[in-house]
């Protein structure tokens, strides 16, 4: 099996502007993507219970596209929560928040992604403190999502999202540390760009670990539309045996069906 396309869905209305290509409408989300050929959709939702379990079966059943992954950052973007806040009771919030989505998502067969919910370090903790917050959640979320089938997916951000771990080498060190085996890498091309001398190499230094890529340019806008040299980052993923999602991750740019339609022509010229 080789790489699958898959297109964003937003239903968060705090995450207006942001980089997801269909918007607040799941129907019209999945007949757009089953028209275009894409094989999956990634639902971004502000909360579980948000997350309509059943329609999405039914949606799925009558496009014939699963569920790629479902986003955790409405807990962030919505409470302003993150795994590595000084108190414990922010940490819990934000554990609880994003094993509920976990289990949401694993309903549809879906892993859930953890981006902006990692957080930061700043203030009374220090970067030690945090990672080991960090370190703690993965593990505990990790098997969660284990005992509830699906892997969970961490996503290393560019340095003005997160200060924690930016580039693959740091990533791959920090990965080591973890009790469980359940936590798979999102290698998103936009946060590489900025981050990794070569975002091939980075992808082979992942390997194996990668569970889950967010397909899009170097401006964010869809791919096709910036810089990104796409040709040696297919060979990596090529070379690398990766088989799961490619999922547009961009500003609906110019609008959400344009942005979808260069996606899977790019998804087609590169990665099918
Ligand atoms: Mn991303």
């Amino acid at each position: 099996m080789s790489t699958q396309s898959a297109v964003t869905i937003s239903l968060v209305k705090e995450a207006e502007g942001g980089p997801f290509v269909f918007w607040h409408d799941l129907a019209a989300g999945y007949a757009k993507a089953a028209e275009l050929g894409y094989d999956a959709v990634e639902v971004f939702a502000p909360n579980a219970e948000a997350i309509p379990v059943d329609e999405l079966k039914a949606l799925t059943a009558e496009h014939n596209l699963k569920v790629a992954a479902v986003g955790t950052g409405g807990g962030w973007v919505i409470h302003k929560w993150h795994l590595c806040q000084p108190d414990a009771a922010s940490r819990d919030n934000a554990k609880g928040f994003i094993r509920s989505i976990i289990d949401a998502g694993a309903q549809l067969g879906a892993p859930a992604i953890i981006g902006s919910m990692q957080g930061r370090f700043e203030g009374e903790v220090g970067r030690e403190q945090a990672l080991d917050y960090l370190r703690s959640a993965l593990n505990e979320l990790g098997e969660h999502a284990k005992a509830a089938g699906v892997p969970l997916i961490y996503e290393p951000l560019n340095r003005y999202e997160s200060n924690l771990l930016n580039r693959a080498e740091d990533v791959m060190a920090f990965l080591e540390t973890l009790d469980t085996d359940n936590v798979k890498i999102l290698a998103d091309l936009f946060h590489m760009n900025i981050e990794e001398a070569s975002i091939a190499d980075a992808l082979r230094t992942y390997g194996r670990h990668i569970g889950h890529v967010h397909f899009v340019d170097s401006n964010r806008r869809p791919a096709g539309c910036g810089h990104m040299d796409y040709g040696p980052i297919a060979a990596a993923l090529k070379e690398i045996g990766y088989d799961r999602y490619a999922s547009a991750e961009a500003f609906p740019w110019p609008d959400s069906d344009a942005a979808a339609k260069a996606t899977i022509v790019a998804f087609n010229q590169y990665l099918a």
